[in-house]
């Protein structure tokens, strides 16, 4: 079976293929942190304004953790399949966009202080926007590629497109802290933009199986086929520096503020996903899909969001929150793109201080208990002993947990686990002590008679 190039092109049935000449493209982009996510969403965006013929946009994607974007995808001259597929079937395309992959910091840093750039993108996921080391960081990488471009004053926009509040304002101050060469920061603050995001489509890892699946369809070969759900949203803050692409091209929304956007997101549909993800570890379930047909997590899911995240968010103008909510619990219901409970859970210590903490400081500044997402936490907590409830073994990455699973070795009781964890790591909010008090006595019963007996009491419905 042939595998994927420059040459396949014109020969796939089926397949949509770039509209446009590749030898055309020019450089205009840089993207940092080559996963799947970035080749199934801004890549999408991008490949629009491509077939248009606006040819100023190739992008070159930085990998610098591993080597396997480049051992993957340079043997196929850049190119990837997306595979978007939903319960009704499935649309195959290839993206022609990239046009090469760097897996170290010099020539990324050059890459970006070349003047013919003029966006760079990110997808370097919830925990390293906490990393501040000057050389190895994303932060630390752009100070220094910026005091090289400075040289040219060419202008720059930096986007995050990661999960996060107010992604670009922290991107930007955590660039702007490592700025310290004379001249720099006053440069940077007038001549580079660091605009917010908030962007959504669920693209799981791609497996074996995926792999396989496209063989059989496509009749061709793919080492690193991006596999996603067919629905997919980016709302962009509006405020560049120098040209982008039209993005508005694929149907990406350009607004003033993204906050409001970012917040619903982030508490309704990541907060969902990730409650989803720890009461599902819990029960069994390897999938999300899984999870969200389980009556009892349906029924407590659709209670947590009305009850206690819909009072507390202001949503964007003109949102039909209730509307959205049906299209998380059918999007996640999609089976065709199968997610694992145990991607979703993992780096929960830097996931749910965006997706949980900001809706339970809002119910408690109000004076309002918020058992349900109380007892979200205590989920997390209990998948981090690692064993679900049919003694079957939980395994997901979180070092940023680390110091709680220190505190769950040597504390056995569960009051005192909940303190311990308020008291001595920097995990949580300041919790008020009823909410801990509650939260001591949901983890009890949750440790001691299981989910659904935790559950129970707080199911109205
Ligand atoms: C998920 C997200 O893995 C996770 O934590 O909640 O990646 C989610 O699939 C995306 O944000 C959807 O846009």
């Amino acid at each position: 079976m042939p595998r994927l190039n420059s040459s396949l092109l014109t020969q796939l049935d089926h397949v949509r293929v770039p509209a446009y000449s590749r030898d055309r493209l020019q450089t205009g982009m840089v993207h940092i942190g080559l996963g799947a996510f970035h080749r199934a969403h801004q890549a999408m965006y991008t490949e629009r304004v491509l077939d248009r013929g606006d040819l100023r946009w190739g992008t070159v994607g930085a990998s610098l953790r591993t080597t396997n974007a480049r051992d993957a995808l340079a043997p196929q001259d850049c190119l990837y399949t997306v595979c978007a597929r939903d319960q009704d079937g499935f649309e195959l395309e290839v993206h022609g966009g990239l046009v090469d992959i760097l897996t170290d910091a010099d020539a990324l840093m050059a890459a970006i202080a070349d003047p013919q750039v003029r966006v760079v993108t990110l997808t370097i996921t919830e925990k390293r926007y906490q990393d501040a080391d000057r050389t190895g960081s994303a932060a630390g990488i752009l100070a220094s590629a910026l005091a090289r471009r400075m040289a040219s004053r060419a202008p720059l926009s930096i986007l995050s497109c990661d999960n996060l509040t107010g992604n670009g304002r922290v991107l930007g101050e955590s660039v702007l802290a490592l700025c310290d060469a004379p001249g720099l920061a006053s440069w940077v603050r007038d001549q580079v933009a660091f605009p917010s995001s908030m962007v959504d489509r669920i693209t799981p890892r791609a497996t074996a199986a995926d792999r396989k699946w496209l063989n059989a369809v496509a009749g061709y070969t793919d080492a690193s086929p991006v596999v996603c759900e067919t629905y997919s949203q980016w709302v962009i803050e509006d405020d560049f520096r120098a040209a982008r692409p039209e993005w508005e091209a694929g149907g990406a929304l350009l607004v003033k503020d993204v906050a409001p956007y970012e917040r619903a997101k982030l508490r309704l549909l990541n907060a969902s996903h990730s409650l989803l993800a720890y009461f599902g570890l819990l029960k069994g379930y390897e999938t999300i899909h899984e999870a969200v047909n389980d009556a009892e997590l349906r029924a407590f899911l659709l209670q947590t969001l009305d009850g206690e995240v819909k009072p507390h968010l202001k949503a964007p103008a003109g949102m039909d929150v209730n509307a959205y909510i049906a299209s998380i619990l059918r999007r996640f219901g999609n089976h065709a793109v199968p997610y694992r409970t145990a991607q979703v859970a993992s780096d929960g210590s830097h996931k749910l201080p965006q997706r949980i903490h900001p809706t339970l400081k809002a119910a408690w500044a109000a004076g309002e208990p918020a058992p349900c997402l109380e007892l979200a936490l205590c989920a997390w907590l209990q998948t981090l002993k690692g064993k679900a409830e049919d003694g079957t073994s939980i395994a997901y990455d979180d070092p940023g947990a680390e110091p709680v699973r220190e505190l769950l070795r040597t504390h056995d009781d569960p009051e005192g686990l909940i303190q311990a964890v308020a008291r001595e790591t920097a995990l949580w909010p300041a919790f008020p002590q009823d909410a801990l008090l509650r939260m001591g006595r949901a983890f009890a019963r949750l440790t001691q008679n299981g989910v659904s007996a935790a559950l129970a009491p707080l199911l109205t419905r």
